[in-house]
């Protein structure tokens, strides 16, 4: 999974992405400029350590998380500057993004106004979608007037031009009720809009704790937490123990990295499945909905190719009766075709044949 943390120049986004990371990026004024930080972390996972205790695999694979800090954005940057629209290429490839919002004075004393901040970056990333729409509409019709004019391309000329109106009401792509084979049809363009938002309210430490309106007046399907970003990045260089104590003073119960996770795995609704052996207990994780097909593909093009039966039980039972001894005992051991939901807790194992 790819988070992109974004947001407006110097609303603290390197701050909360050492924190997330335990990374020391430098914190200067980057101007919009530089290349994002990127660090990989992995998803904690109790049941994955109680997997490994159970199966003491010469190798315990957790799931990952990609974080990528990208450079400020700048009101008007996307149709103006080569730079910004290249770091809007790369937010394409995340798979949802987290925008940081300033909830402290600013370097030039200027008062926080993170509802502002949130509309601000949000135009941008829709000026940037309809960039994108328009040029291709544009290579659709001059394709047309060549005499290229495909069932295909006609489906795509509509769908681009609602999108195109919808975008104009200066409504994000993700509120439009498009069917599944639209998605299909758009999925290439990874519109920044259609992407899962969540916001990253970035306080001080005296304001931390005390805009709970202000949570909940996000725009529409889009889901706010709240880090004391400065703070918690100074914790993530302290020991446990002591980090421990300093985050019951301000009252956080959980360290800024597994929230925002917990959140992000909502958001995109996530879930993990496990596969287990004497080489190799591993955590992967799939969409709701996904099938055991999609979970064989996760986890080699091969088992997708050749698949035969999913075997299959729960990570719960597992716990319960011991052994999986005990889970077949108790004819809880299950034989899954392709088209079987995989559930979370699932522990797979794909016969296959190619
Ligand atoms: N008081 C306070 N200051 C913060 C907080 N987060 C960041 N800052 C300060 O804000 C300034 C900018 O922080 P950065 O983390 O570099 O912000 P940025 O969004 O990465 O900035 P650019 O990459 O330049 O757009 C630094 O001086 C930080 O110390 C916070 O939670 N509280
Ligand atoms: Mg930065």
């Amino acid at each position: 999974m790819k988070i992109g943390l974004i947001g407006l120049q110097g609303s603290g986004k390197t701050t909360v992405f050492n924190a997330l990371t335990r990374s020391e990026a430098s914190t200067a004024h980057s101007g919009g400029k530089s290349e994002p930080n990127v660090a990989v972390v992995k998803v904690l996972d109790e049941r994955v350590d109680r997997l490994a205790e159970i199966y003491v695999p010469k190798k315990t694979v957790y799931a990952t998380v990609e974080f990528v800090d990208f450079g400020g954005i700048s009101i008007g940057g996307s149709r103006e500057s080569a730079s910004a629209a290249a770091s809007m290429a790369t937010m394409r490839n995340m798979d949802a993004l987290a925008l940081v919002a300033r909830n402290f004075q600013g370097a030039m004393g200027e008062d926080p106004v993170p509802l502002e901040d949130v509309r601000v970056v949000g135009d941008e990333l829709l000026i940037s979608d309809m960039i994108v729409a328009e040029n291709r509409l544009e290579r659709i019709e001059k394709g047309y007037s060549r005499g290229q004019r495909t069932d295909t391309l006609v489906k795509e000329e509509k769908i681009l031009r609602s999108i195109i109106a919808h975008l104009n009401e200066n409504r994000p792509i993700r509120e439009m009720e498009l069917t599944q084979q639209e998605e299909k049809l758009i999925r290439g363009f990874q519109f920044l809009t259609n992407k899962p938002l969540m916001v990253i309210v970035n306080s001080d430490e005296d304001r931390f704790g005390k805009s709970g309106n202000l949570l909940s007046e996000m725009p529409k399907g889009c889901r706010a937490i709240e880090f004391a970003g400065k703070f918690e990045m100074e914790l993530s260089r302290l020991d446990e123990e002591e980090a421990a104590l300093f985050m019951e003073d301000m009252g956080i119960t959980d360290s800024a990295y597994s929230r925002l996770t917990k959140l992000a795995y909502e958001t995109l609704g996530y879930i993990s499945f496990f596969t287990v052996g004497s080489d190799e207990v591993r955590a992967w994780n799939l969409r709701k909905g996904d099938t055991a097909l999609d979970a064989a593909a996760t986890i080699h093009s091969d088992l997708a190719r050749g698949f035969i039966r999913a075997e299959c039980f729960r990570y719960d039972d597992l716990i319960q009766f011991g052994s999986e001894k005990g889970i077949r005992e108790k004819g809880l051991f299950r034989l899954e075709g392709k088209d079987y939901e995989v559930k979370d807790g699932d522990i797979l194992s794909i016969r296959f044949n190619v």
